[in-house]
């Protein structure tokens, strides 16, 4: 493989150094498994110090100037106060979160339990979150339902359907001019027979029926094994569905793990659909945003490995030659077309990236210059007393 022209390389540079990554606030607290949660020294007590935890990244990184935050997870008095706490650290508060799988009342469902009071209780919640958007700011609404069965017949799975709808309209319409409602489907998890929105066909049909303002975030960790994710990617790509991603990597199921770690062959696939539809760019609208756990390694330097990883897979798809693909795939060249694909998926972009760091002021390796920070000592010390925060489950 040819070492890309002085165009090329820049190019390509200018698009990195563009790209944006949302960092999730939960990750930075106390999460793991239905099994266990193991604590760690340091972690954060608090919304106001998750989000110094992620000013730390996008300091380190340059390229996570927003937090995405979860309600009530990250509930404050004053969220105006938290949006000025964050921007005085350089960084921005991003899309919101909505919870309702954790209350008791939900037991059978949230939006689309049977209980009318109880889907009133789940709907005020989502139109609450979207109160909080408008104080903080965020563009981006993120709804995940838990909603489904456990065993057939439990309830009737097109009156759910409908009960959905009817709470994602009345959630939509609440919606502000310059607001997102992205939607996430989960194939199983909590519930086990049927999940109310559980691909990216269900999420898909709901938001064409809601309209405009409506979009998809594909979880790449919510999908049956084998699924041909850069596919569903292209497809709302092509649709002008896709809102979003909640980046992360498995190899069995759920497993939040740092995306990239289990399968940087298929973040390169993913990225390279983004890259070949222009959707890199912030303009494009896309929220490349990580919803990870880390149960059992240092969160700060994990977090920062997965921005890196995401930055690694996007310099790669960046290097495929689109014209000799192009060529390749019309001439019906199989492996031409493959090899352009592979060339680039094997080229070793971390001189590249660690050179942008540079360029951008930055050291060329982060978890390094985390190390030497001294960062993780001062919160180890600061952070020793009082209750450390958690997703609560
Ligand atoms: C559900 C999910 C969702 C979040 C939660 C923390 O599995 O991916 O995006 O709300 O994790
Ligand atoms: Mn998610």
């Amino acid at each position: 493989m040819t070492q890309p022209d002085a165009s090329t390389r820049d190019r390509i540079t200018q698009a990195l150094r563009a790209q944006r990554i949302e960092t999730a606030s939960w990750a930075y607290a106390n999460s793991g498994t239905r099994f266990k949660v193991f604590p760690q020294e340091g972690v954060p007590r608090d919304p106001y110090e998750k989000i110094a935890d992620a000013a730390v990244v996008h300091r380190l990184t340059g390229v996570a100037p927003t937090v995405a935050l979860h309600i009530p997870w990250d509930r404050v008095d004053d969220y105006a106060d938290l949006a000025r706490h964050a921007a005085e650290l350089g960084v921005t508060l991003g899309a919101i979160n909505a919870n309702v799988f954790q209350d008791n009342d939900y037991k059978l469902g949230s939006v689309t339990n049977p209980d009318p009071g109880v889907r009133r209780k789940a709907i005020d919640h989502l139109l609450e979150c979207v109160d909080i958007m408008d104080r903080t700011g965020s563009r981006d609404l993120k709804l995940w339902f838990s909603d489904g069965t456990n065993y057939p017949g439990q309830d009737d799975i097109r009156a759910r359907q409908d009960r959905l709808a009817n709470a994602l309209r009345e959630t939509y319409d609440r919606l502000g001019d310059d607001q997102r409602l992205l939607l996430e489907y989960k194939l199983f998890e909590p519930a086990f027979y049927t999940t109310d929105v559980p691909d990216w066909g269900t999420a898909y049909a709901h938001c064409l029926e809601l309209g405009p303002k409506a979009q998809v975030v594909i979880d790449t960790g919510h999908h049956a094994p084998g699924t041909n994710i850069e596919f569903i990617v292209a497809f709302l790509l092509r649709a002008g569905k896709l809102g979003g991603f909640d980046f992360n990597s498995r190899f069995y199921a759920d497993d939040d793990l740092m995306v990239g770690a289990a399968d940087p062959f298929q973040l390169f696939r993913i990225m390279h659909e983004i890259v070949r539809a222009d959707a890199l760019t912030p303009a494009a609208g896309i929220a490349f945003m990580l919803d990870q756990c880390h149960n059992i390694e240092p969160k700060i330097p994990a977090i920062i490995r997965s921005v890196m990883n995401v930055q690694e897979a996007t310099a790669k798809a960046l290097l495929v030659d689109a014209g000799a693909l192009a060529a390749a795939q019309r001439t019906g060249d199989v492996l031409g077309a493959n090899a352009a694909l592979m060339d680039a998926y094997h080229t070793d972009v971390r001189p590249m990236l660690a050179e942008l760091r540079a360029d951008l002021g930055l050291d060329p390796d982060p978890i390094a210059a985390y190390a030497r920070s001294g960062y993780f000592e001062t919160i180890r010390a600061e952070r020793a007393g009082g209750q450390q925060a958690g997703w609560g489950a």
